[in-house]
């Protein structure tokens, strides 16, 4: 149990909430913008169209976050609205849109952390060959700094990529997230090197044109495994799997941070994907690992390993009365003491949770309020796995709740409700939820909130 005495959250850390452009803007056809590859993808052509409005209703929304006292406020660049072909000539009213919407930001004193990449390629860059293409790299850098010859007057803190182990996955090798194809795995992750060097150059891009000094991330989201029992060897076994490759898939860790933290492929690695590991030049590493300031985590849940007759196992089922998101996600709060502990200990760069949260089956009660207890509870019991992590010395210098807004969860519509404020889909009508006012108290107390009360 945590003290009360002396019970803080460092000095700075800083405290807000998260959401992706395709996810809440909608208005896909305004001005010149060209479609992504979500807009006629799945549930991205008839949710995705309007989501949450974002792009209309952008000021009160920004009036929420200052009234709800977000101290900062990530978001991502949609691709195609600012360039609609991906390259070429820029829309400039889509690039006042983003002018809008960090001036809003500033005005209320929310901090704004601008991704660049959340998954909504142009469709003409698609056709192009999207991430197959070396190409990809010239394009992504060619748009980074498009932006921050724009926005770096005002914008700080940048995030390349985000999650490059989902997108290419769901998207690319078993076809569930756009643009819905199924490669080999070798295939993808020669793709996925390229977004790694995409990374790369847009951080040369970032430091040669940012206006002010510009702090740069990215933000991957690999598993964690965590420990059954708190044994050494089950530790030792969940740290193993946490930073190790599995030839079954891309959701690792160290695959997508040891370029960019270390210049290199980890071995373990590359014995794991052996002949499907990507072709590269040895000069590629020197782009991929231009030196960054943090490393963006995005955590919900982890799966916990055991060592069973002398074999780690990865025991997936829980007890079935193991508490479980709306989505089947079992609520497991440990992994935010895990996964940056032993992240931290690797790369040893300052961390920040990028996205944290649950989907919940949130709806207004008869008196009209959104009432969310169990994101409460989940809030509290992360956040306090967080604040021990810091306490045993990791680096770790904010958290960004996933999500400000109810939105577009990809391949599962508008179903995934993941926001502190609630949005009626056919109305656009916004209903802070009572974790919306918690989170409140949390920042105002720079977490003592979370600890349970007495
Ligand atoms: C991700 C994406 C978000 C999701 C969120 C809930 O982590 O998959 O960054 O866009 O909406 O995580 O699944």
């Amino acid at each position: 149990m945590i003290s009360k005495d002396g019970y803080t959250f460092p000095e700075e850390f800083v405290w807000g909430a998260a959401t992706s452009a395709f996810q809440i803007e909608g208005s896909v056809d305004a001005d010149n913008r060209k479609p992504s590859i979500w807009d006629g993808f799945g549930l991205g052509a008839r949710d995705g169209r309007n989501a949450c409005d974002h792009f209309k209703r952008f000021a009160s929304d920004v009036a929420l976050m200052g009234d709800f006292g977000l101290q900062a406020y990530r978001f991502s660049i949609s691709w195609p609205r600012v360039l609609p072909d991906g390259v070429g000539s820029p829309c400039e009213a889509g690039l006042e849109f983003y002018d809008r919407l960090v001036d809003a930001c500033l005005e209320r004193n929310v901090e704004p952390y601008v991704t660049l990449y959340h998954w909504d390629l142009p469709i003409a860059l698609h056709a192009r060959g999207g991430w197959f293409s070396r190409d990809s790299v010239e394009w992504f850098a060619d748009y980074a700094e498009l932006m921050v010859k724009r926005l770096s007057d005002r914008v700080s803190h940048w995030i390349t990529i985000n999650e490059p182990q989902v997108f290419l996955s769901h998207g690319l090798l078993t076809g569930d997230h756009a643009p819905g194809e199924k490669h080999s795995l070798g295939e993808v992750l020669q793709a996925g090197h390229h977004v790694l060097l995409a990374h790369g150059e847009a951080v040369r891009r970032i430091r040669e044109y940012a206006r002010k000094p510009a702090i740069v991330g990215i933000a991957p989201a690999g598993c964690i495994n965590l420990p059954s029992t708190l044994d050494r060897a089950n530790i030792g076994i969940a740290r193993e799997r946490t930073m190790g490759v599995s030839r079954k898939h891309l959701f690792n860790n160290v695959w997508w941070m040891d370029p960019v933290f270390r210049g290199s492929y980890p071995e373990q690695g590359l014995r794991e994907y052996g002949k499907q590991a990507p072709l590269h030049l040895d000069s590629d590493f020197e782009i991929i690992s231009e030196p960054i300031d943090f490393l963006g985590l995005n955590i919900y849940y982890g799966h916990e390993v055991a060592i069973e007759n002398e074999k780690a196992t990865e025991t997936r089922d829980l007890p079935s009365g193991h508490p479980r998101t709306a989505f089947g996600w079992p609520v497991t709060p440990e992994v935010l003491y895990w996964g940056p502990t032993w992240i931290y200990d690797r790369y040893n760069v300052p961390i920040y949770i990028t996205e944290n949260g649950m989907s919940n089956t949130d709806w207004p009660n008869v008196e009209g309020r959104v009432e969310d207890p169990q994101r409460i509870d989940f809030l509290k019991r992360y956040l306090a796995e967080l604040h021990k992590g810091i306490t045993d010395g990791a680096d770790i210098r904010g958290y960004f709740h996933w999500s400000f807004l109810d939105n577009f969860e990809w391949d599962k519509g508008c179903r995934q409700r993941f926001g502190l404020i609630h949005v009626d889909f056919e109305t656009q009508e916004r209903t802070p939820k009572s974790s919306a006012y918690w989170y409140r108290n949390c920042i105002q107390s720079n977490g003592y909130s979370i600890l349970p009360e007495d």
